[in-house]
């Protein structure tokens, strides 16, 4: 029988028969076996039942991170396991968002995790991992309350080696204007601002752009002009009194320092444990940083890309098993005699299929959500969970995000509902059926009630972790005054001539429609506080004649948050068109992905032909 495994995060493993016998080498020739794998680090997964008549020794630890542990007895001394030690990492983690993915970016990378429970947990970490997820005020009282604040000063002013993400980044910094001003550590002079979306600038900056590296930091070594992947709404611009800690900088809108370095102590902007293999090198560079450089190919990255995003429609079919499908105008049933819902694969599989062909986002729709309680559906809180196991882009979910009463009368909050999706490693949460409520209700009274989900998940989890999926369907229209709603002349005329269109917003996937138009949804909802929109569109859904160009351009010119275009791509060409003749700042495919017409990659190549910035 052999097992249990010592497993390597890189693909070394080596199996080790139990007791009896437990030797596997002599100890007169320990070394031979580790310098073969020295510079493959490898943890160890399961603990080993020592034989009782031979005593564990200590264990034996070498300066390279080199350890054995030897089996002795009266007469002989054998070797029993050994490795390098999977050193572990200190995470100061307040609770307030999504860090399951850079737990699990750690934990591929053969690191163990050290949680920070108290202040001296800072002080005694040998690296130390900063995430800053939330709102900054929110953080700076945490920190504060818990005497963290302190431990994190004294840290960093040690020059000990630190890695702040994102907020983890900004907390650095003398003070934000986000709900403030509130004052920040004041380690770094300099004030974290927000975006000025006066000029049409879309905020929050969501995506995957290019950094100019601005002096040697270590960590960023292997980034090339590769793009990583930013979602905020605030950055600190640089100046001369921070010029010395600038390690790089990105553009959007203006020059905003995108990370700093000095000594050991590192900080980032971006989502290294959300920037593919670019971002865990990095990741590498931080934890190990003796590693060797990871060789990838050469980037052309120069500014912000456009996304390419594979969409995955999730439901249980007719044998109760949680399936991949696709609709034709959001119909998933086969035209058939048994009438079964579509079965395009498995969930987790094609996720870490499309991470692998390069997607840049996965968005997962639980589309039975609207009927169904998704804490009730463990299996689509498992399927994040395993996926974020090794896809290291962003992952949205979607489906059944509202308040819920189940049938023992107890009562769950939307914002229950996105924090398990958002434990359970969603970095982003999507609202169909409830934003339409809450944009009704809102363009009823004039008046935002803070209670709606939208309004909630946001003020929570900042508004870039929500998304508003809207399923609107082509009303066609003779005259542009015959409806209340916004109106536009179509660029083909309806089936009787028609000319003019207004695109109505459905709930419950596309089953009711609702007194209230894309246009106006997508403007209320903008105000509510969503950070992105999903636009589909019933029409096109699964047709593969291409994205509906007069609702995705209605809507971009419409809002100054990012749009992403939805519904209809069945060639390469449909995703140029749709980013040249419209502000896009993703295009979402399902179909051709699922079954296989098309592969990512034949899309980026095109647009990189077309002269339209893409992840490579
Ligand atoms: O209302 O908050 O519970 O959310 C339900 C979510 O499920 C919404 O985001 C809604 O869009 C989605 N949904 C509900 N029913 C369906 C269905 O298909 N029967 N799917 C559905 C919507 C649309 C896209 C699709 C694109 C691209 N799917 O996500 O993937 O149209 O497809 P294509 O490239 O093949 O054309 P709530």
């Amino acid at each position: 029988m052999d097992a249990p495994a010592l497993s390597s995060s890189r693909g070394v493993s080596i199996h080790v028969r139990p007791s009896p016998p437990l030797t596997l080498r002599r100890a007169s020739s320990p070394i031979k076996p580790y310098s073969r794998i020295k510079t493959k680090p490898f943890s160890i997964c399961a603990s080993l039942s020592s034989d009782s008549s031979k005593k564990p020794c200590p264990r034996f630890s070498f300066p390279n991170g080199l350890f054995l542990v030897l089996v002795h007895d009266s007469s002989s001394c054998s070797f029993l396991y050994g490795g390098v030690a999977a050193a572990a990492v200190t995470l100061l983690d307040y609770g307030a968002g999504n860090v399951r993915s850079l737990r699990n970016a750690i934990r591929c990378l053969g690191f163990d995790i050290k949680d920070v429970q108290k202040p001296e947990d800072i002080l005694s970490a040998n690296r130390l991992v900063f995430p800053g997820v939330g709102a900054f005020a929110a953080a700076m009282e945490v920190l504060e309350q818990s005497g963290m604040a302190e431990a994190l000063s004294t840290y960093i002013e040690s020059d000990r080696p630190f890695l702040g993400i994102c907020l983890g980044l900004q907390l650095l910094f003398e003070s934000s204007e986000e709900n403030g001003p509130v004052k920040g550590l004041g380690l770094i002079p300099g004030v974290v601002g927000r975006f000025d979306s006066s000029n049409g600038l879309a905020v929050p900056h969501i995506g995957w752009n290019a950094v100019q590296i601005t002096k040697d930091s270590g960590i960023l070594d292997d980034i090339g002009r590769h793009h990583v992947y930013f979602v905020h709404s605030y950055r600190v611009i640089p100046s001369d009194a921070n010029w010395d800690w600038v390690s790089s900088v990105c553009n959007y809108g203006d020059s905003f320092i995108s990370s700093i370095t000095r000594g050991n102590v590192h900080a980032v902007q971006f989502h290294p444990e959300k920037s593919g293999d670019v971002g865990l090198s990095i990741l590498r560079k931080f934890l190990d940083p003796s590693s060797s450089s990871k060789k990838l190919a050469h980037g052309k990255a120069s500014q912000l890309a456009k996304r390419v995003i594979a969409c995955l429609d999730v439901r249980a079919n007719d044998k109760g098993d949680l399936v991949v499908t696709k609709g034709d105008q959001y119909d998933v049933r086969e035209h058939s005699d048994e009438h079964q819902v579509r079965n395009l694969g498995k969930p987790v599989e094609l996720a870490g299929q499309y991470y692998k062909d390069g997607a840049d986002e996965i968005s997962f729709l639980n589309i039975t959500g609207f009927r169904d309680f998704p804490l009730g559906d463990l299996p689509m809180l498992q399927v994040l969970r395993y996926t974020s196991e090794n896809v290291f882009v962003p992952l949205t979910v979607g489906g059944g995000i509202r308040d819920f009463t189940d049938g023992n009368g107890r009562y769950y909050s939307s914002l229950e509902v996105a924090s398990e999706y958002f434990r359970s490693g969603a970095d982003k949460i999507s609202i169909g059926s409830d934003a339409v409520f809450a944009a009704e209700e809102y363009l009823k009274t004039g008046v935002k009630t803070g209670k709606s989900s939208l309004e909630q998940i946001s003020r929570v989890y900042g508004n870039q972790a929500v998304v508003v999926s809207i399923d609107p369907r082509r009303v066609y229209i003779r005259n542009p005054n015959d409806v209340k709603f916004k109106t536009i002349k179509v660029s083909s005329p309806g089936p009787s001539g028609e000319e003019y269109a207004w695109y109505q917003c459905t709930i419950n996937g596309g089953r009711e429609g609702r007194p209230i138009g894309a246009y106006e949804l997508a403007k209320a909802v903008e105000e509510l506080g969503a950070g992105e929109i999903l636009l589909n569109c019933i029409d096109c859904d699964g047709q593969g004649q291409g994205f509906d160009i007069d609702l995705i351009k209605l809507i971009s010119d419409a809002v100054t948050i990012p749009v992403i275009a939805s519904s209809g791509a069945g060639a390469v060409q449909h995703f140029s068109d749709v980013f040249q003749k419209t502000s896009a700042s993703a295009a979402l495919a399902a179909g051709i992905f699922h079954r296989k017409e098309v592969p990512i990659s034949s899309v980026k190549k095109h647009l990189l032909q077309e002269g339209i910035e893409v992840r490579m």
